[in-house]
């Protein structure tokens, strides 16, 4: 007799998918338990389709600079490594949470994914270029390209970053994923890691750096990736205060005596606190040391729920004095909802 196809599924997918060309897809619920997100889980945001051909690939170091440089891969092969462990969010994470609901990509809560990212540092790189003393900011260009939003003809993916934090020892050109060479999706053969900053800063597919000594004025740095309320423009970069439960899963079915488990995460600072509530009684969360600076904090609560229906909510407090706001201000583009999120579940 033949086995049931369901012996040949697995039990999640690896990935949500949101979209398909170009892929977007969220990590799954499962698979946000992990500290460590599973490589093939990690969630993909691309606004263009994924270039596949690497051959030849050159990386040109370009603009307020001595004299250019380009960088083979082997160039960047023989420089000193250096590994980060990053939580990056998308910053248009839980738009689906906003109310009404803005235009872009319908994310629920999954476009958020920790990651080990090995490459060089760009200030290593930067460092061999002989970048001029008035230089501003840095553009990182991707090899994308495609159609804008507002059908205003094509634009190539490109990101300008403030020269400090281009120049932060942790900021990467990385190679890798997770010890292996980048796949497709995630930017290969190089891109940007931009540790504390939502996921746009961190280009992917990197060709080009530009060292700028006036403010890049690009569609994705002023037009898109930036919170526009009332047609007024502030560019999108840190991660806001957030935090989730991921234990028990939203609408599961739980024990009454249970430990809620969760991840808390701020562009902003360390995490100090992370409060629960259960209906409308708040309790404190005990915070876990996260595995990097750059990494979520796990926080737990052993507690005894109320059989039935429960509504639980989470608020979490970073270093910086921020805290997750009940509501957000509404921005037309749907970026940065780190308002409090309820998910539900059934005790018994
Ligand atoms: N070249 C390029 N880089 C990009 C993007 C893109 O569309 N093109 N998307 C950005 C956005 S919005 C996010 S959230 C992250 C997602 O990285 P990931 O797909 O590896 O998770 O890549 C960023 N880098
Ligand atoms: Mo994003």
């Amino acid at each position: 007799m033949p086995a049931p196809v369901s012996a040949f599924v697995p039990l999640t997918a690896p990935l949500d998918v949101v979209r398909a060309h170009p892929l977007c897809a969220e990590t799954p619920v499962p698979q946000l338990q992990h500290a460590v997100t599973p490589a093939a889980s990690v969630y993909v945001r691309s606004n263009f389709e994924t270039p596949l051909s690497h051959a030849g690939w050159q990386l040109s170091v370009l603009g307020a600079v001595q004299s250019p440089v380009v960088f083979s891969l082997s160039d960047l092969a023989a420089m000193p490594q250096h590994t980060v462990l990053v939580t990056m969010e998308c910053a248009g994470n839980w738009r689906l949470g906003m109310d009404p609901v803005p235009t872009g990509e319908p994310w629920k809560f999954g476009a958020v994914s920790t990651t080990r990212w090995t490459g060089v540092a760009l200030a290593t790189l930067l460092a061999g270029v002989g970048v001029h003393a008035d230089a501003l900011e840095v553009v990182a260009i991707g090899a994308d390209a495609g159609p804008r939003d507002d059908a205003e003809g094509d634009v190539r993916f490109a990101r300008a970053l403030p020269l400090a934090v281009a120049l932060h020892p942790d900021t990467l050109v990385a190679t890798h994923m997770d010890g292996a060479l980048l796949t497709p999706d995630h930017g290969a053969p190089l891109r940007l890691i931009v540790p504390n900053w939502y996921g746009m800063a961190n280009v992917k597919w990197l060709t080009a750096l530009e060292l700028r000594t006036t403010p890049f004025t690009g569609y994705f740095q002023t037009q898109r990736y930036v919170y526009d309320v009332d047609g007024v423009h502030t560019p999108v970069s840190r991660a806001l205060v957030k935090s989730m439960i991921v234990s028990p899963a939203p609408d599961a079915v739980t024990a009454c005596n249970t430990t809620l488990r969760g991840w808390a995460w701020s562009g902003a600072g360390a995490i100090t606190r992370v409060e629960i509530a259960v209906g409308d009684a708040w309790h404190e969360a005990t915070l876990g040391a996260p595995a990097s600076p750059y990494a979520w904090t796990p926080f737990e609560l052993p507690l005894m729920l109320p059989a039935g229906t429960v509504v639980l909510r989470t608020r979490a407090s970073d270093a910086s004095g921020a805290v997750q706001p009940e509501r957000i201000v509404w921005n037309s583009l749907g970026y940065g909802n780190n308002a409090v999120r309820g998910i539900t579940v059934t005790a018994e």
